[in-house]
């Protein structure tokens, strides 16, 4: 797996989610985060969307961010491409439907028309000094022929970047790494992907691509974009850490995705999803007692990702039918009580048969744990 650089997308894919609406503050906020936690590239709404996308756009270059360079993306043509490097962005993402169906019904624009105005945004934008990269609308229902050749003259001009973008969701991880990986011998630019997750395999395409020679992935902060979003940022980490674990950490701080997830749900009004990776609320709860038994014993029995990389912590179950002794064990020293091996298993054995009647909490197992070592103590058990 090649070093692969993050495009963090959440201010301008993660703006057309449906619940999406972002101030002026809340993109800051947002933007800030993303420049701590180590964001290579933070992306914003085109400029040429409204006057108020303008002005953030403005507003965001001139936060003179630490780490992350700026991007907003655009429509390929020229009026944008004018607009656009006057905000004083780092970088252009420009983009143009190639499928069919994107030509026939969106744009109505054929392919030498394509080509041509695609060269004369990339060569306007490179003459101001700033980067570039072009991208391909819904990549994957494209005509194979058709976008090798578009690609092949765009990297002969100079682009920093070319794009592959599911937009659709469609493509599986096999055709993605197909797909990039014959481009890859085609192009000697840098290559960015772009997922879309409705069938479930945004951040599997991701981790495909860079496979197969890709060097850019487009997140957003929980996934959020068109419909049910892209490959989220907190996803990619997961998936990434367990591959190159030295790379990762040395590159972003895993410990702000936390805050950075949370500060995104609100502004967005939505949940943290329960079984989102690393911070879904039972990411790192173990529950069956086998499980439990040897997650105490060594945690990468049962863990392939350590909590503590993302700041943080695993939770051992011990309030179910499933618990087994060692979980309540455990649990005792928590409260500062110590019994002997046999006076845990017996205990456990009342944990167990109120949680064969109701479903228990935290507090009913510990309530069954106290009143148990009282009584011991009062030498009645
Ligand atoms: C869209 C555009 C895009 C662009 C991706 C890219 C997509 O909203 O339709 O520029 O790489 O999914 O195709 O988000
Ligand atoms: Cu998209």
């Amino acid at each position: 797996i090649s070093k692969f650089k993050i495009i963090e997308s959440t201010l301008r894919e993660g703006e057309q989610f449906a619940n999406a609406y972002f101030d002026t503050e809340t993109k800051i906020a947002i933007a800030r985060a993303l420049d701590d936690f180590g964001a290579d590239y933070i992306e914003l709404t085109s400029p040429a969307a409204s006057e108020q996308s303008r002005k953030d756009c403005e507003a965001i270059c001139k936060l003179g961010l630490k780490r992350s360079k700026i991007l907003t993306h655009i429509r390929c043509h020229m009026d944008d491409a004018r607009i656009a490097v006057e905000t004083g962005v780092d970088g252009v993402d420009v983009v143009i439907g190639t499928s069919s169906f994107l030509r026939e019904h969106s744009h109505g624009k054929d392919m030498t028309y394509i080509k041509n105005t695609a060269i004369e945004v990339i060569q306007f934008v490179k003459s101001k000094g700033i980067e570039i990269r072009f991208s391909s609308e819904d990549s994957f229902r494209s005509d194979l022929v058709d976008l090798l050749s578009l690609y092949q003259a765009v990297d002969k001009v100079g682009v920093n970047r070319v794009g592959i973008a599911d937009t659709v969701g469609c493509a599986s991880p096999r055709q993605v790494y197909d797909l990039v990986r014959t481009l890859r011998g085609v192009v000697s630019c840098d290559i960015e992907t772009h997922f879309h997750n409705d069938t479930g395999c945004a951040i599997a395409n991701a981790y495909c691509a860079l496979e197969a020679g890709a060097t850019h992935i487009d997140t957003s902060v929980l996934g959020i974009g068109e419909r049910n979003g892209i490959t989220s940022l907190g996803g990619l980490m997961a998936r990434m850490i367990t591959a190159d674990r030295d790379y990762v950490m040395s590159k972003y701080k895993l410990d702000k995705i936390k805050d950075i997830e949370d500060l995104v749900a609100e502004a967005v009004a939505v949940n943290i999803p329960f079984n989102n990776p690393i911070t879904g609320f039972c990411a790192f709860t173990h529950k069956a007692g086998i499980h439990a038994k040897a997650i105490l014993a060594n945690p990468s029995t049962y863990e392939i990702i350590d909590p503590a990389d993302f700041g943080m912590r695993r939770y051992v179950h011990f309030a179910s039918r499933l618990t087994g002794w060692n979980a309540i064990k455990s649990r005792a020293q928590q409260l500062n009580i110590e019994m002997t091996d046999a006076q845990y298993k017996e205990c456990t054995a009342k944990v167990k048969a109120l949680a064969d009647i109701r479903p228990i909490a935290i507090d009913d197992a510990d309530s069954i744990i106290h009143a148990f070592y009282r009584n011991i103590k009062h030498g009645l058990e």
